[in-house]
């Protein structure tokens, strides 16, 4: 399966997940800092103060990088280093660092893709209220508008906030994630302000002459019914709406749907927040739209949910390739031609460093093969589908699971921060010299 020419061949990481050097530099504490120093919060009461060291060890991993023949990284800027206190000037010593990693990775042919928000929200902002405050959005537009005049000449493709329906659901539904809120009305206000911060961003990106491309960062799931009840079809139809549309319809379409405002109901605190104009901005257009394919969702009649495949170590994810093919196919269905790019795809796996000094992730290759096979598919029935980025290019801070998953196609041996490239990745540097799965 011989994939198009210049295909943009990547993999990703996050801020918090990798940099470590929470007090170096001038960095502000973001909510992940408090989170994770939050006692119960965080399995093996891990934190990312220290992470994979990224922040002192990236030009090994820059070198590592280039030994794997990628074309594309993916990674995100941390607003606390870059705005401490989440507003005011840039903080120089934070700017200089993504400046190295940036010109870094030009120097080694690797095409850097920036994302502005990882969910590392400076504390200060936090305790303003947040993402419940609409001001915040208008913060996270300063913030854009300084990156971009630092950066803004040399990264080619921006992402503005990564996966706000994470911050949506485990940040103020479920509680798992910061701020560790389980409060569903405040939840979808927090939705409106992160897609209206993101149509802030875009629109400050076109105010910055001669910088790049710019779009969102959804993770998305296929939603299924669990059986063929007309009921489990309407209940499909409307857990797809809070999975998927809500985010996709708001940027791209610049309308809510319907049916989740109705749910919502005119007293919700989003739906009393949205203004007049506010859909002009969130549907600002962009460049390209990035895609994080995981899991398949299957809804019962009553509105929950059910397993059909075998889980991987994470426990929400069921391993079902045929869902990434679902899902490019139906976006460039119900979008039109927007130029996609997969921005995160992976599995944990129960990972050990051999005597010999190898790491034999077999699980990790044969998912990555059977998901770029239904991308490639995706790709024959006529998708723009540019670039895809493996989740992860390091073992990282897995958020609520610490460093207990192994997410990377490279292995962390933590006490030493020795790098060992995985099985996988000696796999995925023949599929990018052949350019086929
Ligand atoms: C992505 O999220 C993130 O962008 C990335 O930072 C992360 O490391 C990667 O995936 C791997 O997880 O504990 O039952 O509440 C993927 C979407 C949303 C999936 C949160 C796991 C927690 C499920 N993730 N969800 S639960």
């Amino acid at each position: 399966m011989q994939f198009p020419v210049n295909f943009g061949w990547g993999a990703a990481t996050s801020a918090y997940q990798i940099e470590g050097a929470a007090k170096e530099d001038g960095r502000g504490e973001s909510v992940w800092d408090t989170f994770s120093h939050t006692p119960g919060r965080i399995r093996n009461g891990d934190t990312g103060d220290v992470a994979a060291d990224h922040y002192h060890r990236y030009a090994e991993d820059l070198d590592l990088m280039r030994d794997l023949g990628l074309r594309s990284y993916r990674f995100s800027i941390s607003w606390p280093r870059i705005q401490p206190d989440g507003t005011g000037a840039a903080n120089q010593r934070g700017i200089d660092f993504y400046r190295r990693l940036v010109d870094g990775l030009h120097e080694r042919g690797i095409s850097p893709m920036a994302t502005l928000f990882h969910w590392d929200l400076p504390q200060t902002l936090q305790d303003a209220g947040g993402w419940e405050s609409r001001d915040v959005a208008y913060r996270f537009a300063d913030y854009a508008a300084t990156v971009f005049e630092a950066l803004g000449d040399r990264v080619p493709v921006w992402l503005t906030i990564n996966e706000p329906k994470t911050v949506v659901q485990n940040g103020y539904l479920f509680g798992h994630h910061a701020p560790g809120r389980q409060d569903p009305d405040a939840a979808y206000l927090v939705a409106h302000h992160l897609q209206l911060a993101h149509g802030l961003a875009v629109q400050a990106l076109r105010a910055e002459d001669g910088a790049g491309r710019i779009g969102p960062a959804f993770n998305l799931h296929p939603c299924y019914p669990a059986d063929d009840s007309p009921a489990a079809a309407e209940a499909t139809r409307l857990y797809d709406g809070y999975e998927n549309r809500l985010y996709l319809d708001s940027a791209l379409k610049g309308s809510y749907p319907e049916d989740v405002l109705a749910d919502l109901g005119p007293t919700s605190r989003m739906v009393r927040g949205i203004r007049d104009g506010d859909l002009e901005i969130i549907s600002s257009p962009v460049d390209v739209l990035a895609v994080q394919y995981y899991t398949p969702i299957y809804v019962t009649a009553n509105g929950g949910t059910v397993r059909r495949w075998p889980t991987s170590e994470a426990s929400w994810q069921q391993i079902y390739p045929d869902g990434m093919y679902d899902i490019l196919t139906r976006v460039t269905r119900d979008y039109g031609p927007i130029p996609l790019t997969v921005t995160e795809n992976g599995l944990p796996t129960p990972d050990v460093l051999a005597a010999d000094g190898t790491v034999e992730d077999t699980g990790r290759v044969t998912f990555l093969r059977d998901h770029l096979a239904a991308a490639h598919r995706a790709v024959t029935d006529g998708v723009p589908l540019e670039s895809f980025h493996v989740w992860s290019l390091l073992d990282n801070f897995e958020w609520a699971e610490g460093y207990d998953q192994r997410w990377g196609l490279i292995y962390i041996d933590y006490p030493t921060q020795r790098r060992v490239l995985k099985r996988s990745a000696h796999w995925y540097r023949q599929v990018i010299a052949d350019n086929a799965v």
